[in-house]
């Protein structure tokens, strides 16, 4: 096992990946911006560098700092948590070849993942159902596009390979407006990816956005740690995730896992990862891979009771899974409620000094935070400052101890978010449970309408 791992992240994750270190008995490093030199999780560190200035370019996406803070500290592996390096090939490569282990998955697996048509290709001929659309990147041919369009069947979604989460994405519901659509998204996508590549999917209107766990080892062992309902969300913004997912029938869950299973030991895959899909009818369809750690693994750690960021570890540090499919078992259900800094009906950040924190607690609550009374939201970042995870017996006792857990939460100096979760709580569609990707932005803009 390692004597000391780099953590090249900031916020709730580093502290979540120092717990986890300190656990399994290794001593820790975080490198930092300026701003955020004060942070609790840096002083709870065994080390700290400072790596640069606030802007994320200069600190934590400046990979020679990054190496070079692993290089003067003597570590030995660095996990970058999510966002920033995380899923950046090069970086992996670069930590390798400088003699430190990147926890996380093969540089190559990170590329296949990263570029969404060999994605997506990896998992047809593994098994994986996909969105029917077309074989592979569009050709240039006009004619074949619009053949291809008429095969798939309107209304279609128009995807940059180079895009991913929700970026580069252009529905089409006619013929007329088939081309232009191409050429605008393949515009932008060189723009924005430096690569012009689009491909073309059946646009599926209402479907729910269920996602898969996998671990896997550098011996070709996977499991998979069923699934994550992640429909709530805004502008590609998830802000509620739960686990399991409700209303879906088990045997069509086990079977969706057991491919990802597969799917792993085909490509080789190491490390965490997960399988996203969309959910329409009672079918799964394949549409990305993330191979990071992902802000809403916690709900899956409740109801497993596997410690994912421990895996994570052990994995990397060649370690064999002793985990077989049969020792994974769902117990009851978690909810995760993503705190963030921000205004709770406007969505404009809200950085600042926090005056008063009062988090939750009691039975089957657990909160991933690094925020403190006193502590100060830099602009720089993300707006997400902590996460609330409630465990219950059954979905209902979830929600009545995320009710309990938001009433007692008290964040002052600062606006977030815990009003609007506060109301979901109460929301009959998401009591009921199985609310689409929709869902959320619709409710929402009926909200603004009745004020109007
Ligand atoms: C889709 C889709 C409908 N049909 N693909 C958005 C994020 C990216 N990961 C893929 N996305 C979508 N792909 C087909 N063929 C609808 C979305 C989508 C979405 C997906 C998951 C979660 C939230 C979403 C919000 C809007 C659109």
């Amino acid at each position: 096992m390692f004597g000391k791992i780099l953590i090249a992240n900031r916020g709730e994750i580093a502290l979540r990946i120092q717990r986890a270190c300190r656990e399994v008995g290794i001593r820790t490093v975080v490198v930092h911006s300026e701003v955020d030199a004060d942070a609790k999780y840096v002083k709870l560190a065994d080390e700290s560098v400072c790596i640069g200035p606030a802007a994320s370019k200069d600190s934590y996406l400046n990979i020679p700092a990054i190496i070079s803070a692993a290089e003067v500290t003597d570590a030995e592996a660095i996990h970058p948590g999510y966002g920033f390096l995380s899923e950046n090939a090069d970086f992996a490569e670069r930590v390798e070849r400088s003699g430190f282990v990147f926890i996380g998955p093969r540089p190559e697996s990170i590329r296949l993942m990263g570029d969404k048509v060999s994605a997506k290709r990896a998992m047809v001929e593994a098994g994986v159902p996909t969105v029917p659309g077309s074989d592979g990147a569009l050709p240039e041919d006009p004619r074949e596009i619009i053949r291809t369009a008429r095969a798939v069947g309107y209304p279609v979604i128009i995807k940059a390979s180079g895009g991913g989460g929700g970026r580069g994405m252009r529905v089409v519901h006619t013929e007329a407006a088939l081309l232009s659509a191409v050429t605008m998204t393949r515009q932008e996508a060189q723009a924005a990816f430096g690569n012009p590549m689009v491909y073309m999917e059946k646009f599926l209107e209402n479907p729910r956005h269920i996602e898969i766990q996998v671990l896997a080892d550098q011996h070709r062992n996977a499991v998979w740690l069923g699934e994550r309902d992640c429909s709530m969300q805004r502008r590609h913004q998830k802000i509620l995730e739960e686990a399991p997912a409700p209303g879906i029938p088990r045997k069509s869950i086990e079977r969706i896992g057991d491919r990802c299973a597969d799917a792993c030991r085909k490509i080789d895959y190491r490390g965490a990862g997960t399988f996203e899909f969309l959910y329409e009818n009672g079918e799964f369809f394949f549409i990305e891979m993330n191979t990071r750690v992902q802000v809403e693994h916690p709900v899956t750690e409740m109801v497993t009771g596997i410690d994912i960021v421990q895996y994570q570890i052990r994995i990397a540090a060649g370690e064999r899974l002793l985990l077989r499919q049969r020792d994974i078992t769902l117990r009851g259900h978690a909810i995760e409620c993503r705190i963030n800094a921000e205004d709770p009906y406007k969505f404009t950040p809200s950085p600042g000094r926090i005056t008063a924190w009062h988090p939750p607690g009691g039975p089957g609550v657990r909160v991933d935070s690094h925020a403190y009374s006193g502590y100060f939201v830099p602009p720089n970042y993300d707006s997400m400052i902590g996460k609330v995870i409630c465990y219950g017996e059954t979905r209902d006792q979830a929600i009545a101890r995320m009710r309990i857990a938001l009433s007692e939460a008290v964040v002052e100096g600062i606006s977030t978010n815990i009003p609007l979760h506060r109301e979901l709580m109460m929301d009959e569609k998401f009591v009921q449970g199985g609310t689409s990707i929709h869902y959320l932005e619709k409710r929402l803009a009926e909200k603004k309408a009745n004020q109007g």
